[in-house]
């Protein structure tokens, strides 16, 4: 009994973490195959207790495979998901490809865990950003409705990756031995102007798009829609924000202000009583005794911490949180195998029959 799983990207931030995650997941793996780039093929990795050695990702390589956990971006998922589909194997995918396309379902399981009877071979994981966000909103959402999310990010570093990470790591370094520090990689790979990470904050993740958004902010604007009400251009929730890098290493943070739509029944220790049952979610909110979410004590953890909840001293119906959970965990490893467990207890892993194949399509 057990599935036959592999993970592609194996080698990556995610990837390490998604082994870490697996091993230490309810599903019954019989075995466990890794896959990165041509790079990496030959090393390995030790997965509960067992040495496995790492293979050049093909579309060969999903012969006999039940479950894939991929993160190795979205152009090797464009590629490679469709191949392990038509193969049988479920594919849960961490890039950002596949999450607009009607077939996929984009899944944060605290919140529409149903949308996995949708499946049509691929699911998809939200950004990261939007995970966290989520999570602390929804059961928001459910107890007194949302008009309105204004959100204002500050994201660490490992969020673009290991070598972005690399890169804050060694601009801290030349900069406290007073040298010039050299940046190449942020605010994003292949853009006109980098600029250093340490020491700095940067309002800029991802490349820009119409109306001046980043495509880090579209994204938390159509992936909130899509998972809370199943439609990335519903009007019922109005969303939007800015997302900025800032110099840290793991664990993002969100200053988020939202109105709700019954302004009534809603008030500070409703919402606190809400979130201190909700799945999930860790209350991190005592002003008194300093207690908030930091990203320090999120690192490592798989939950979300909120606090700071407070009302809105000028718009009734409205208040303010600060949420922080570790963006390679909940953002990414942690949601991706939790979809993957709620996948086997719902016995979903397997493609239907006579569904369509996403073909690639854009986001
Ligand atoms: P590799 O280490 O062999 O390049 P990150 O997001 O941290 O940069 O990680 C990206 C992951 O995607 C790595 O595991 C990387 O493997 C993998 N990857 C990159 N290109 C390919 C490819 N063409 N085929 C399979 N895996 C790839
Ligand atoms: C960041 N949120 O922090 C991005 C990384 O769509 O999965 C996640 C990219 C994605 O840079």
């Amino acid at each position: 009994a057990g599935y036959n799983v592999a993970i592609l990207g194996a080698t990556g931030a995610v990837g390490t973490r998604l082994i870490e995650q697996l091993s230490q997941s309810t599903i019954p793996v019989k075995s466990l195959k890794l896959l990165a780039s041509a790079r990496s093929a030959g090393q390995t990795r030790t997965f509960r207790e067992q040495a496995i050695v790492i293979e050049e990702a093909q579309p060969a390589s999903f012969e006999g495979i039940d479950l894939v956990l991929a993160s190795a971006g979205g152009s090797v998922s464009a590629a490679l998901a469709p191949e392990a589909v038509k193969r049988g194997a479920v594919v849960v995918d961490n890039s950002s490809f596949w999450r607009m396309h009607d077939d996929v379902p984009l899944v944060v399981p605290e919140v529409n865990e149903q949308a996995l009877y949708e499946h049509h071979g691929i699911i998809a994981n939200p950004n990261c950003s939007t995970i966290q966000m989520v999570v602390a909103l929804e059961p928001v959402r459910q107890a007194y409705g949302l008009n309105q999310i204004i959100v204002s990010t500050y994201q660490a570093a490992s969020g673009a990756g290991q070598t972005a990470w690399n890169e804050l790591n060694a601009e801290a370094t030349q900069h406290l031995a007073g040298e010039t520090m050299t940046a190449d990689i942020l605010p994003v790979k292949g853009a006109q102007h980098h600029y250093p990470l340490a020491f700095n904050l940067l309002p800029q993740i991802d490349v820009f798009e119409e109306e001046d958004y980043t495509h880090e902010e579209w994204k938390m604007i159509r992936e909130t829609k899509k998972i809370m009400l199943g439609d990335k251009f519903s009007k019922d929730i109005k969303v939007t924000g800015t997302a900025v890098r800032v110099p840290i290493g793991i664990g993002h943070g969100e200053s988020i202000y939202f109105e709700v739509s019954d302004a009534e029944k809603a008030n500070v220790a409703g919402i606190r009583q809400v979130l201190s049952t909700a799945d999930g979610v860790v209350l991190q909110d005592d002003p008194a005794n300093q207690l908030y979410p930091q990203p320090l004590n999120a690192e490592g953890k798989r939950e979300t911490f909120v606090g700071r909840i407070r009302r809105d001293v000028e718009n009734d119906g409205s208040f303010h949180m600060w949420v922080v959970a570790d963006n390679l965990l909940k953002g990414a490893a942690w949601n991706t195998v939790q979809i993957a467990e709620r996948l086997v207890a719902l016995d979903l892993v397997h493609v239907p029959a006579n569904v369509t194949i996403p073909g690639p399509k854009a986001e």
